[in-house]
């Protein structure tokens, strides 16, 4: 047996036993990603995840962007794939002709590879920078009524502050932080904190512009809400502010885009969308703070 026909057959035994004992054992040692106790609406399906935000917005322009990126990848995958069938067809050995492989000079090729360099440099300058400056550089304005709030990554878990009716947040400081009873480090001293609101949910008001500030308490995270196509870093030390708008109630998905640690993949969080009134309700009671534990609930 020749030796390439040899390394054939033990690469193909060798994925074999991979695929076929390893993966399942590796598999049981991962856990489930934690599971909402609520359903999520809208229909996710094999393309991209229901679009929330209002039309003619920024996340919409993401979403012809994708739409642009993969007809282009198609023209380009298809026209490659037909140019190298080509070629091994036309450049094989045969009867009076020996193959090699010194490379022959064409005009095509070059005039064709411009075209896509030109058509790449369009897509950045012409189309994806100017839509990510038009939602970096356009911030809404206080007379829009915006709703402000704090996003604090931490591992793994995401963590939201908002300034509870007084509209102020509290001082914070790592000084004060403790992870049962204030995990965003609120001052106790300063009268601003003492309605502030802890969440572990998101919830936004529908239809009302949302500023929220995003930071980090431990390594680098991404604060990703697949709906609204918003996706930025938290970093530690610095507070990215980004803005969005929803414009459909119900229960969504928050993700942590950057791989942060070992269990990154169960970094996600519930964003609920309502209605105006049912947000001042929420934030009205958690502004009054968390419930008196109740000792007797524990026996249920
Ligand atoms: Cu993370």
């Amino acid at each position: 047996m020749n030796s390439r026909r040899y390394t054939a057959i033990a690469s193909v035994l060798v994925a074999v036993l991979w695929l076929g004992f390893a993966t399942p054992l590796l598999a049981q040692d991962t856990a489930a990603a934690p599971s909402f106790d609520v359903e999520l609406t809208g229909d996710y399906g094999y393309h991209l995840p229901p679009n929330i935000a209002p039309e003619g917005t920024y996340p919409h322009t993401v979403d012809s962007l994708i739409d642009i990126l993969h007809y282009f990848m198609v023209v380009l995958f298809v026209g490659w794939g037909i140019f190298f069938v080509y070629c091994l067809w036309k450049f094989r050995q045969r009867e009076g002709h020996k193959a090699d492989a010194k490379p022959i000079k064409a005009k095509a090729s070059k005039y064709a590879e411009i075209v896509v360099a030109i058509f790449e440099a369009f897509l950045l300058i012409g189309l994806s920078i100017p839509a990510w400056a038009s939602v970096r550089n356009e911030f809404p304005t206080e007379e829009e009524n915006p709703l402000h709030l704090r996003v604090v990554a931490e591992q793994f878990q995401w963590n939201f502050h908002y300034p509870g009716p007084d509209g102020v947040f509290g001082k914070t400081s790592p000084a004060f932080l403790d992870l049962a009873t204030n995990i965003l480090g609120i001052d106790p001293a300063d009268p601003n904190g003492k309605d502030d609101i802890t969440a572990t949910e998101l919830h936004i008001p529908v239809n009302r512009k949302v500023i929220a500030d995003i930071s980090s308490k431990d390594v680098i995270h991404s604060f990703a809400i697949g709906v609204l196509r918003v996706k930025q870093d938290a970093i530690p030390g610095m507070r990215i502010p980004v803005w969005f708008e929803a414009n459909r109630t119900g229960n969504y998905e928050i993700s942590c885009a950057q791989l942060c640690g070992n269990n990154h993949y169960s970094m996600r969080a519930l964003m609920i969308v309502e209605d105006q009134g049912v947000f001042d309700a929420w934030y009205a009671k958690a502004a009054e703070g968390p419930e008196e534990f109740d000792e007797d609930e524990l026996d249920d």
